[in-house]
């Protein structure tokens, strides 16, 4: 991994906040550790990396964890920053319209249908959240 940064994911494979975050880490070309965890028998790991909610995803850090999967998000976009490769555009108005849709999913989409999500979101998700992503991240 470049910089040599220890990275692991907590995450369960039906989640597509988990799905959204390692979507994320492969467009930035990052290897990761990923942990499946078991959301009726969570591990210590996860319920001392993110006591406030106890959900996945988590990444953690160099042993730093980071919760909710937009806040997540940010961090790898603003953490490994590889020659201003962005997640999002460096348009003010497209971020703010990305983060727009991304927080509407979230709310309106995220805890309703995740078979949804997971038969067909993904595209819809990258189309509405990510609009620039190809101009930003070869
Ligand atoms: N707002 C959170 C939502 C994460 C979330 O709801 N995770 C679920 C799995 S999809 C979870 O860990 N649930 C365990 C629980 O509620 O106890 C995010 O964006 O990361």
């Amino acid at each position: 991994m470049a910089g040599g940064d220890e990275l692991n994911l907590l995450g369960t494979w039906p989640s597509s906040f988990v799905t959204r975050v390692q979507i994320a880490v492969g467009l930035k070309g990052l290897s990761f550790e990923y942990a499946e965890e078991d959301l009726n028998n969570k591990s210590e790991l996860l319920l001392s990396s993110n006591p406030v909610h106890k959900k996945v995803p988590v990444l953690i850090h160099d042993g730093k964890p980071i919760s909710e999967s937009q806040i997540i998000l940010q961090y790898i976009d603003e953490a490994f920053n590889f020659n201003g490769a962005f997640l999002l555009s460096a348009d003010l108005y497209e971020r703010a319209v990305a983060r727009f849709w991304a927080a509407y999913i979230d709310d309106k989409v995220g805890h309703t249908s995740y078979m949804e999500l997971l038969i067909c979101g993904f595209n819809r998700s990258m189309k509405l959240c990510f609009p620039v992503l190809s101009s930003g991240v070869s």
